[in-house]
């Protein structure tokens, strides 16, 4: 089944600054996630399980390995409407310039929305780890009769700083608005959301920046060319002489656009009753690999969630996410630790031959913990990274630390006996 009406429109990531290292070679959606999918799985999944098959996908970079994913994932039938497109930042006649914020990416690919049919636009972030389904938000904004509805999600004062926060009336209809307001404006921006969330001090209501709008009033609001961001701009304006309906979402839901939040996002998974559940009838999809099974010897694992087509020999793996075709030696300890995984196996006449020095994975001997290990990274024997608060933030070659999070830059090699 499609939903004709809704066109989904994901902002795939501005410069990724926030994620770098990860971002360094790779576009944000593109960036590995839960060891074996791609941050872009995750809104294009919600999609696709709230029947809107028709998608477009927003970037800065358009890397080969986004476009290949995208396109070795999402093929719908021959006779099907659905598709996932991705459209890069282009030069046109009007523009010569790079996406100058969210609202620009959508304003410099209107013309490209605009050939389908389509009633309500879905904007969505690419960087967010939900799983929701669209249809209900949808309803409400129907039966609201509002032209743009905004998904929303109690907060703490902590992360509140962090997001759009709003205020509503009894109809729930948005009547104020301010991006990412200082510590000092938030004792005005409390809202009454229930008596649950109260107890959690979750007091403010914040933008989840997930938006429906009306297609006549996007492409309204997209011929002022002054505006180029939702949350600075478009949102605060729109509400005055628009109807805007807030939408409260009572799930699981977390940004995950810092290496902070990815880690612990990810790290989640481990637990024994994830937040985000990837054991549902409503999954998330991604590229089939035809790997084989992961082979396992002499290892106690606890907390471990492990991809396809690892051979691991390491002595002891806690609260640990590793990645496809992982590779970890004889007696090393894991512990907190994100390892992406590997694009390809090395060839066993390689090895042979000795043309390689250190394997792609982690050695023998290792002791790696608090730390993201990106993809394809040689970690010789007898290395020792023990991540944490105690290490400043620093950047070298091969690795950078980041709010004690040790991550290993992709293609890193990290030689024998080094000690982070
Ligand atoms: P932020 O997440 O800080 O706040 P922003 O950095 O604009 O907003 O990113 C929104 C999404 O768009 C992200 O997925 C990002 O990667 C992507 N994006 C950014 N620039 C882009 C570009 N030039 N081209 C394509 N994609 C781009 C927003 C809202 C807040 C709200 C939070 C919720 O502005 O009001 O509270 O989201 O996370
Ligand atoms: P990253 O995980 O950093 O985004 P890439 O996706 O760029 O890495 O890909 C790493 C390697 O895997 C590259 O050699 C690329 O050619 C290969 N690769 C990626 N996607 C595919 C694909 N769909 N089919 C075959 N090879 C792929």
């Amino acid at each position: 089944m499609i939903n004709n009406k809704v066109l989904g429109i994901i902002l795939g990531g501005g410069q990724g600054s926030r994620l770098y290292p990860l971002t360094k070679d790779r576009s944000k959606p593109a960036v590995p996630i839960a060891g074996k999918y791609r941050l872009v799985d995750i809104p294009i999944s919600n999609c696709i399980n709230s029947d809107i098959k028709r998608m477009y996908v927003l970037t800065q970079f358009n890397s080969a390995s986004l476009n290949a994913h995208i396109k070795n994932t999402y093929h719908f039938s021959f006779f099907s409407s659905a598709f996932v497109d991705v459209l890069a930042a282009e030069q046109t006649i009007n523009s010569d310039e790079w996406f100058q914020g969210t609202a620009d990416a959508v304003r410099q690919s209107m013309h490209h929305f605009l050939q389908n049919d389509f009633e309500y636009a879905l904007i969505l972030s690419g960087d967010q780890l939900y799983q929701m389904d669209f249809n209900d938000m949808i309803k409400k904004h129907e039966e609201s009769g509002a032209e743009i509805t905004i998904a929303t999600y109690p907060v703490n004062a902590k992360d509140a700083t962090s997001f759009g926060l709003l205020k509503t009336n009894d109809e729930n209809i948005i009547t104020s608005f301010i991006e990412k307001p200082g510590e000092e404006l938030l004792p005005n921006w409390t809202s009454d959301v229930g008596e649950e969330m109260d107890k959690q001090g979750r007091h403010y209501l914040a933008s989840m920046g997930i938006y429906i709008f009306n297609r006549n009033l996007l492409k309204k609001l997209m011929d002022n060319p002054d505006t180029n961001d939702f949350g600075k701009e478009i949102i605060p304006q729109a509400i005055e002489n628009h109807k805007t309906l807030s939408y409260q979402y009572e799930g699981y839901w977390t940004d995950i656009g810092n290496i902070d939040s990815f880690f612990e996002a990810n790290l989640g998974l481990t637990d024994d009753v994830p937040q985000f559940n990837l054991y549902d009838s409503n999954g998330i999809y991604t590229r089939p690999r035809i790997l084989p099974t992961s082979k396992i010897s002499g290892t106690i694992l606890n907390k471990a969630v492990i991809g396809d087509g690892c051979i691991i020999h390491a002595e002891k793996i806690d609260r640990c996410v590793i990645g496809i075709r992982s590779r970890i030696g004889k007696n090393s300890l894991i512990s907190n630790t994100y390892m992406m995984g590997n694009d390809s196996y090395e060839s066993l006449k390689d090895v042979a031959d000795n043309k390689i020095d250190i394997m792609m994975g982690i050695g023998d001997r290792c002791y790696i913990h608090n730390c993201i290990v990106d993809k394809n990274c040689r970690i010789g024997d007898d290395v020792r990274i023990n991540g944490g608060r105690h290490i400043d933030n620093i950047e070298t070659d091969t690795y950078l630390v980041k709010d004690g999070i040790v991550v290993i830059k992709k293609d890193a090699t990290i030689t024998k006996g080094t000690i982070i």
